[in-house]
């Protein structure tokens, strides 16, 4: 048996509008409605059934649980706080609380209020000090009973859907735009770690864990050339170090928050900055296993980044890792596969913390709809009834033993 540190977090993860339903103060509902293409609706009707799913998830012995709370929702006009809604989120972090399993919040995971969009959502410098103003209302609340929070899910994969792909809302296709968004994104996180550690400090409380959850992936030469080698130098520099360096030197940050999926195999076709950062191989000669997306299953991408992240002598949480199939057979051979890459890691020195399995059910999978499914406990939507798969039975066993 491979056994994992004592008071290892164990769990998964969900966001609020991929999980509650009904989120019609959000831009992203608005922009559903306005292109079409997907419909969240009542998603996993989470918003009314979260104590049975936290149910679900103590029965299959978590001792941890990430969600988010949902801007739209707290703050429906500019500058007007609701009251009531803040009662919900209470309710639903007693509900964890009260199961035994410690709450992991984020307060952005892509969407916005449909008035910060309006107003020109990320590009407006303003939505620093709007995030703020959010971040004290909620966290003031919750800070009694929540010990781990995440600013900003992804701000990267945010703002390449968002502003570079224009596949989210607001649908740009921009890099000057990309880059003033996510300049505003990290001060936001910079200014909201100071803001949640001054208010624990203020409430007399023990100091929180504040981080952003950052997606990170497994670049990989695809041939053994210069500019293969160059691509996979600058691509990882680029997306998966040079913001945790920031925020490090900004002293901004007091675990690392990783999303781990997949790898992207760099075969740059050409000198230009774009091939060198966005160049992908064409030429599937190195087949792996994928997910129902088409992501390659790749666990010792894992191993490879926690060893390089070791440098920052930082605990680290996987606050994402997980795979859409519908062959569960491969959803737990590649958990066992992830845990196996993270106890090796452990080994050789680097402070992992927890792992939070993407999803506990599931949900509703952006501008792909709900047809890939990542969770552990399928949802009937037409019932919305929740069925453990074999894999999540699984899980439970190493969440109860702590050990694979
Ligand atoms: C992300 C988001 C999740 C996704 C998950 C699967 O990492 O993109 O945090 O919202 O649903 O990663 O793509």
């Amino acid at each position: 048996m491979l056994h994992f540190p004592q008071n290892f977090l164990w769990g998964a993860a969900t966001s609020s509008y991929q999980v509650e339903g009904g989120n019609s103060n959000s831009d992203w509902w608005h922009w559903e409605k306005k292109n079409g293409l997907v419909n969240s609706g009542p998603a996993c009707r989470q918003y009314e059934l979260f104590a049975q799913d936290f149910e679900l998830a103590r029965s299959q012995n978590h001792n941890a649980h990430r969600l988010s709370l949902e801007w739209a929702r707290l703050e429906p006009q500019e500058g007007e706080f609701s009251e009531q809604e803040l009662k919900h989120y209470i309710e639903v972090i007693d509900a964890l609380v009260s199961r035994g399993m410690e709450p992991v919040v984020t307060l952005h995971h892509f969407t916005n209020p449909l008035w910060l969009s309006d107003s020109g959502g990320w590009e407006n410098p303003a939505a620093v000090k709007y995030f703020l103003r959010y971040c004290k209302f909620v966290v003031s609340a919750l800070a009694g009973r929540v010990r781990f929070w995440i600013t900003i899910n992804e701000p990267l994969v945010y703002i390449y859907h968002s502003y570079i792909l224009g596949v989210w809302p607001p649908q740009k296709k921009s890099v000057l735009s990309a880059m003033r968004a996510e300049g505003h994104l990290v001060a936001a996180h910079i200014k909201a770690y100071r803001l949640i550690h001054k208010l624990y400090n203020d409430l007399g409380l023990d100091k929180p864990n504040v981080s952003i959850a950052k997606n990170v992936q497994a670049f990989v030469a695809c041939r053994d050339n210069f500019l293969d080698r160059l691509g996979t130098i600058l691509r990882d520099y680029w997306y998966n170090i040079r913001i945790i360096d920031k925020l490090t030197r900004h002293n901004a940050i007091d675990f690392i928050g990783l999303n781990y999926y997949s790898r992207q195999l760099v075969e740059v076709k050409n000198w230009g900055i774009a091939n060198l950062i966005m160049d992908t191989c064409s030429l599937n000669h190195h087949p792996l296993k994928k997910n129902s997306l088409g992501w390659d299953i790749y666990p010792e991408g894992l191993y490879n980044l926690l060893i390089c992240f070791k440098k920052y002598n930082l605990p680290v949480i996987i606050t994402e890792n997980g795979i859409c199939t519908d062959d569960d057979g491969l959803r737990w051979e590649y958990i066992y596969g992830h845990l196996k890459q993270l106890h090796q890691a452990i080994g050789n020195g680097v402070k992992v913390a927890g792992y939070l399995y993407w999803s506990l059910l599931d949900n509703f999978e952006w501008d792909k709809g709900f047809t890939p499914r990542f969770g552990l406990n399928e949802v009937n939507y037409d019932t919305y009834a929740r069925t453990p798969r074999d894999s999540a039975r699984k899980y439970a066993e190493v969440c109860k033993t702590g050990a694979i």
